[in-house]
């Protein structure tokens, strides 16, 4: 339990007291690096012109858009410790996701990387003021005049919101999630305290932006709360996610599943020694390349689900309790369990669909969708789960994602799963396209290594060899890549319905 009044970036700072001053909190490739000491006054700074100069009162919602950079992060803390409210966005978003944004969270102030400020100012978005930071002039918010003193945090209670997070999902009008000040320390004090374990020296990097609450969390909130530090990575492609590990000795990594996949073909010539914790979410984690990362590394993945809605991981499993092929099991603090569309609990080891509850709820802003997602006090999430006999959770699909053909009930993901296990797949996704004699035929869309043969016959052979006939792909389709969204999750209605390229 939290204390009813509570200010969670002023508790996240804490660790800038006394002696922790010194201690390093953010660290870039360029080679800058921030104390917690230097950090919270650069956090008072931006909080005294937020409320003062900006005219920014508690409750008013601040958009925030730039490359993960420590001033991006101070910006973060800055905003909830003057009370106010911080709307994370994604660098990719466009001008017209921008304002749709702003409308939805009516937002009126904007604080922008300023080289990502064209977009933001094209969407011409009413109202909206933008002060921009970072550059190499001093820039338009350090500019501004503002007290030399601390910043008394704004006394905000527990359950007041301190952040919308948005969510496209992979397809339709995006959905402000509602969070609190509670809930930004309780995935710390559940996920990270419980199944990370981080210690104070570790060094935390990672490719999800803080637009996106997997980074927030593990690139800000979970370090910050250990007294730990990050690495903040502008660019964070495989090849430099590698890069950044060998050359900083990272020791705790975040990224999802198709990174470790092109990682592990880029992994000769980096020493990744340092690393003790590698978590991998955003999308279901097949078997296949968790086998092939603790091969070729001895380390095994934290493999996690999470969600927007409810702010960060939920579903886990580290070290000895990890179950190659399930997700794992509910975080300390969580409860899981499986229903059927009535919300009516299913035995162990049949198909439903996933519910949560947790300290983290989904409040959508102003969204019909809300009936959904919350039914009868679960948070339903739209993931088809088997629970099995011994408490693991184990992904089936995504619930509108099961294929239906000729009466069988097919999982794309464990068809995903037998193609990856080919040693030229680097990618796979598997979808159901309408057919009138079997209602649907499972299609695969495979990427393969460059200069490896696109044989479909081969590749079909192959899964004939491991799975069931009926779960064979009629088709496979090769491309360059899969269509992902902003924060790389699958689109997998832009696959359904494709034929050969
Ligand atoms: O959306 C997700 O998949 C996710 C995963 C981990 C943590 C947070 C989120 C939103």
């Amino acid at each position: 339990r939290y204390p009813d009044r509570l200010n969670c970036a002023a508790a996240l700072l804490s660790g800038a007291e006394g002696a922790g001053a010194a201690r390093p909190v953010f660290r870039t490739a360029t080679g800058e690096s921030w104390s917690y000491g230097e950090l919270l006054a650069r956090v008072d700074r931006i909080a005294h012109v937020l409320t003062g100069d900006l005219g920014v009162v508690p409750g008013n919602r601040v958009l925030l858009r730039g490359p993960t950079t420590p001033h991006l992060a101070a910006c973060w803390l800055a905003v909830l410790k003057a009370g106010a409210i911080a709307v994370t966005v994604l660098a990719q978003q466009r001008p017209h996701e921008l304002r749709t944004m702003c409308e939805i969270a009516r937002i009126r102030h904007a604080l922008c990387d300023v080289r990502a400020v064209d977009d933001l100012a094209k969407a011409e978005i009413p109202h909206l003021a933008i002060t921009t930071y970072g550059g190499d002039a001093p820039d338009d918010l350090l500019r501004r005049p503002a007290p030399d003193a601390p910043f008394p945090a704004v006394d905000t209670a527990a359950d007041d919101v301190a952040l919308i997070a948005f969510t496209s999902g992979t397809t339709g009008r995006p959905k402000g999630c509602v969070h609190f000040h509670r809930d930004v320390l309780a995935i710390a004090d559940t996920f990270s305290r419980h199944v990370l374990r981080p210690r104070p020296d570790d060094l935390f990097a990672g490719s999800p932006p803080l637009g996106f609450t997997f980074g927030l969390g593990g690139l800000v909130i979970f370090p910050m709360r250990a007294g730990a530090c990050a690495l903040l990575l502008e660019q964070a492609r495989p090849r430099q996610l590698l890069a950044a590990v060998a050359e900083h000795r990272v020791s705790v990594l975040f990224t999802a599943p198709t990174a470790y996949r092109a990682m592990l073909d880029a992994l000769d010539g980096y020493d990744v020694s340092s690393l003790r914790r590698c978590v991998s979410a955003g999308e279901n984690l097949p078997a296949a390349t968790w086998h092939a990362w603790h091969e070729r590394t001895g380390l095994r993945l934290v493999n996690g689900i999470g969600a927007t809605e409810l702010l960060h991981i939920f579903i886990s499993a580290a070290d000895d309790a990890v179950r190659p092929g399930t997700t794992g099991v509910p975080v300390p603090g969580w409860y899981a369990r499986v229903q059927d569309e009535d919300g009516l609990p299913v035995p162990d080891g049949q198909p439903g669909l996933l519910a949560v509850q947790g300290p983290v709820g989904c409040r959508y802003l102003a969204d019909e969708r809300q009936r959904t997602y919350v039914r009868g006090g679960w948070n339903v999430t739209g993931d088809t789960y088997v629970r099995e006999p011994d408490g693991y959770f184990r992904y089936v699909a995504r619930a509108d994602d099961m294929i239906i053909s000729a009466g069988y009930n097919i999982a794309g993901p464990e068809v995903e799963d037998a193609l990856l296990r080919h040693p030229d797949v680097v990618e796979a996704a598997v979808v159901g396209r309408p057919d009138e004699d079997r209602g649907q035929v499972v299609v695969a869309h495979v990427v393969v290594k460059e200069g490896a043969a696109r044989d479909a016959e081969a590749l079909r052979a192959y899964v004939r060899s491991r799975l069931s006939p009926y779960k064979c792909p009629r088709e496979i389709v090769f491309l360059d890549a899969l269509p992902r969204t902003a924060t790389g999750k699958l689109q997998r209605f832009r696959l359904r319905g494709r034929g050969e390229d």
